[in-house]
């Protein structure tokens, strides 16, 4: 019984580090109002990137990126993320479309 649960152990602890190997690089952006930090973000290419959206001003922000097709409204308060499916080397734009003129950034993956 005891060897049976060692086993057991063993085994879900090979599961638990495949997951980890397999989990997306993350960063993270906050949006207040109209500004956005970090604006410049350097990820690693190939890989599957999950980016943590956080809104901490009192009007809504959208993170949008016509380039990696991805859109995400956040409410004032609000923290959501979008994954990115692994990424050749490039620049990547992305904007606040509803502040479009002042927050805006990009997704750089070497
Ligand atoms: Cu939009």
């Amino acid at each position: 019984m005891r060897k049976t649960l060692f086993a057991l152990a063993l085994g879900l602890a090979t599961l638990t580090g495949t997951a980890m190997a397999d989990e997306p690089h993350e960063v993270k952006i906050e949006f207040k109002d109209g500004k956005a930090n970090p604006t410049e973000l350097t990820v690693p290419a190939g890989k599957k990137i999950r980016v943590v959206l956080t809104n901490t001003g009192t009007q809504a922000a959208e993170f949008e990126s016509t380039q990696l097709r991805k859109e995400k409204v956040l409410g004032p308060g609000v923290t959501s993320f979008v994954i990115l499916a692994p990424l050749s080397p490039g620049e990547y734009t992305w904007f606040d479309d509803f502040h479009q003129a002042t927050a805006k950034g990009k997704i750089i993956a070497k």
